[in-house]
């Protein structure tokens, strides 16, 4: 039999998968629908101080190979979110659930993490800093300086466990800058990749532009990004203090993908496109490929390959 147990920090797992911020989570029923499946945890969507409506439709879209979506924040306002997992903690004392925060500015940053810290909230809280989709702003963590700038105000005020949501880098000296950054602080865990940002696709038919906002620039998801995660994810774990824990997220539709993503160092997966085009049985459908790609090659926990992939 296939264990596939794991752990972040003080954390403990039963199941490596988990949803992907933005997927599933935007309420209290779909996160409960979450929570109620195979899935090891859930996050919530990005919270911001107030809630927002997000930019106009259409503003997802699913392609041959993944999706594009440009949903620009949508979200019921931070604090809805933490009531959700305060109350989840209650009802759910030995599952872990993960809070998702997002500016829309720097200093938002710091000002929400005052009130995760003085509220009961005792799980993992994850700032995004990589939202692609927000006109006019750009993704945070591609400026190493307001970065640096938002991690030391965070940590002033923050000591309850936290990551940090990555978008993908290309460059080995990006991850050599980001990681020797990110290694200076409490980090618990980072989670690696956001989607790949301001893609752009058509419609053959009627040469428009897929998605509205932006002029049809989008974040790309699904099988397009998986290289992508999988560079990503193994990168940080080649440069990251051993004590920061990966999320892996980018490109699965197979289980051996989740596998994959565990070999290159991830500690859980999150499912992003593939959870919003099959919905929740794609837990229950790549816990059995994993556990089946396990079996195959002689693996009874994920720790025996976790990081261990081999090169040339
Ligand atoms: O809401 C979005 O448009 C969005 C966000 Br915050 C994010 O982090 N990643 C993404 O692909 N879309």
């Amino acid at each position: 039999m296939v264990n596939l147990r794991t752990t972040i920090g003080p954390y403990t797992f039963d199941n490596p998968l988990m949803n992907a911020s933005g997927v599933h989570c935007m309420t209290a029923a779909e996160l409960d629908e979450v929570a109620a499946s195979v899935a090891g945890t859930l996050v919530t969507k990005s919270g911001t101080p107030a809630a927002r409506d997000g930019n106009p439709a259409p503003r997802y879209a699913a392609l041959t190979l993944g999706s594009i979506n440009s949903m620009g924040l949508p979200n019921k306002g931070f604090a809805y979110y933490l009531d959700y997992a305060i109350k989840f903690q209650q009802t759910h004392p030995t599952q872990p659930i993960f809070l998702s925060i997002a500016g829309t500015g720097p200093a938002d940053y710091a000002e929400m993490a005052k009130t995760i810290q003085a509220s009961d909230f005792t799980g993992l809280t994850e700032f995004n800093l990589s939202c692609p989709n927000v006109p006019g702003k750009p993704q945070i963590a591609y400026d190493l300086e307001t970065t640096e700038q938002i991690l030391d105000d965070l940590f002033k005020v923050f000591k309850k466990p936290a990551g940090i949501k990555l978008p993908p880098f290309f460059d080995l000296a990006q991850f050599d800058a980001m990681a020797a950054l990110l290694n200076r602080y409490p980090l618990t865990f980072i989670n690696s990749i956001n989607s790949l940002g301001n893609g752009l696709m058509i419609d053959t038919a009627t040469d428009t532009a897929l998605i509205r906002p932006k002029g049809g620039f989008g974040g790309i998801g699904g099988a397009y990004a998986k290289p992508i995660a999988l560079a990503n994810v193994r990168a940080f774990r080649q440069r990251l203090r051993p004590d920061i824990a990966i999320i892996g997220t980018g490109g699965v539709t197979t289980g051996r993908d989740v596998y994959e993503l565990i070999l290159c160092g991830a500690s859980l997966v999150s499912l992003g496109t593939v959870l919003q085009e099959e919905g929740i049985p794609a837990f229950a459908r790549l816990t059995s490929e994993l556990e089946a790609e396990m079996t195959a090659k002689g693996y009874a926990t994920l720790d025996e390959f976790k990081g261990q992939l081999k090169t040339l």
